[in-house]
């Protein structure tokens, strides 16, 4: 990636549509305007409506087009955009002119990368563009703006700030070696410590609801046959999808779809029958459920509550944990069995009926107690950290830990502070002061092309 190149790409879904929107950025996007429609000074962020000729003199198509000066563009380079009529043939014949001219395809993300770049938003900013394109429910769009307008952003800056008073205030022992740390000033910057890790172990915490809210949730209803799995995969997603019957051994292959349960989107698989059988196909089918399960964030394991419980071979109990598990009563509309009411005591239990949809809304409630809920702050802002930030919090904690310590084994200030100031490297790779240009390119590449 070269600051000097200008990149085009276009920024709308391929295929057919009302309008396509192409953007350039890079310095020779003046000369665009100039070369393609002959105006040499255009008004920034106006918009004019104007023929796009190719350079071989070809008629493309009548389009609107903004010229954004530098540094009130997007990326912060000088940047035009041009909406066309959305047919895949002018759109692509205009890319190709714009490459006659002197631009080059654009990489993924490298929009907005290069808004990064040019200091037009931070690392956790550009981020939160990805989700917020990706958001599918009002709180992973609520989490994914404020992400965007800083929310993050300003958490870290403040631990940083936190951070860089309690260096330092230890640095200020390395220049006199001979004083030991005195008391008082020991348990001080101990206990502003401590506070740190526990305001980054909140937020580190965040990150199983967050990587849901970005990523979805994968889900499998499991169960010994006939219980009412695909009964039940059909009342979840309002529709019916998979093949219901009284007779064991319906569902063979595993079935996909997706459904929401807010904040949160789900797809979820409904699978064979978990029994000893010496079908080779439903044997195989079997296999693909524990494979499945294996996959999943969240597990629905159902049981007939009219009859007595079936106990599930070792192999696939011995994948079932309480954080993940949610146990379903299906079949309330029958009488129930009184064996039941002790059975699998650790799991979280929903009663539900497939056949009425009585009970629907409570497992869904008891869907989301089990995947957690982010932290909305007294200001409201949803937060809930990704993998990557995770991670860094992660590091953080421990150097803070470490430092915390040696503080308490009376070792030199100089070698707390190398700790305290590992840690703030943590904290501020998550907002971006990263020098690693591989991890940052391999961050951008995730984005879609035109973004
Ligand atoms: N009374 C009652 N019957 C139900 C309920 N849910 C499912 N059934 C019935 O139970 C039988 C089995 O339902 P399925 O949804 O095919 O069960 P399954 O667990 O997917 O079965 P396999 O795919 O064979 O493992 C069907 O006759 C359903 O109509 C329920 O809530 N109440
Ligand atoms: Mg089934």
């Amino acid at each position: 990636m070269d600051s000097q190149d200008t990149f085009a790409a276009l920024s709308t879904p391929h295929g057919e549509s009302a309008l396509g929107v192409i953007r350039c950025s890079g310095p020779l996007c003046p000369d665009l305007v100039k070369g393609i429609f002959g105006r040499i000074s255009p008004t920034p962020r106006r918009t004019y409506v104007a023929d796009f000729t190719s350079k071989s003199g070809q008629f493309l198509d009548n389009v609107v087009y903004t010229f954004f000066e530098q540094d009130l563009s997007y990326t912060g380079d000088p940047m035009l955009e041009i909406s066309c009529h959305g047919n895949p043939y002018i759109l692509q014949h205009i890319l190709e002119d714009l490459v006659t001219r002197g631009c080059r395809y654009a990489l993924p993300g490298e929009f907005t990368q290069t808004a990064f770049l040019n200091g037009k938003m931070d690392l956790s900013q550009a981020e939160a563009v990805i989700d917020l394109i990706k958001a599918r429910t009002n709180l992973s769009f609520k989490a994914a703006s404020q992400q965007l307008q800083g929310s993050l952003s300003r958490r870290i800056n403040k631990l940083v700030d936190d951070l860089l008073k309690i260096v330092a205030e230890i640095e200020a022992y390395i220049d006199f070696p001979e004083e030991d740390l005195p008391s008082e000033g020991e348990t001080a910057p101990k206990q502003k410590i401590s506070k740190l890790i526990n305001e980054i172990d909140q937020l580190s915490e965040t990150a199983r609801t967050g990587i849901f809210l970005r990523e979805g949730v994968k889900a499998i209803i499991i169960g010994v046959p006939n219980v009412g799995k695909s009964s039940l995969l059909n009342r979840l997603l309002g529709q019916s999808r998979a093949i219901v019957s009284d007779k064991p051994g319906t569902t063979r292959d595993y079935i996909e779809a997706a459904f929401f349960v807010d904040p949160y989107r789900i797809t979820i698989v409904d699978t064979a029958g978990i029994h000893q059988t010496d079908d080779e196909i439903e044997k195989a089918g079997i296999d693909k459920t524990l494979e499945q399960i294996g996959l999943s964030d969240l597990i629905l394991l159902t049981i007939d509550g009219s009859q007595s419980p079936t106990l599930l071979p070792e192999n696939v109990s011995a994948l079932l944990n309480s954080e993940t598990t949610l146990v379903i009563h299906n079949k309330s509309d029958l009488t129930q069995n009184p064996e039941l009411s002790n059975f699998l005591p650790e799991f979280l239990k929903a009663e539900v009926s497939a056949l009425t949809g009585d009970g629907l809304d409570f497992l869904k409630q008891s869907i989301a107690r089990l995947l957690g809920n982010p932290i909305i702050s007294d200001q409201g802002d949803v937060v809930a950290v990704s993998a990557r930030h995770h991670s860094a919090l992660q590091k953080a904690s421990t150097e803070l830990e470490t430092a915390s310590q040696l503080l308490t084994q009376d070792e030199p200030a100089e070698l707390v502070a190398s700790h305290l100031r590992d840690s703030m490297t943590n904290l501020e790779s998550i907002v971006g002061r990263i020098d690693n240009e591989r991890v940052l390119d391999k961050l951008f590449a995730t984005f879609c092309i035109g973004k």
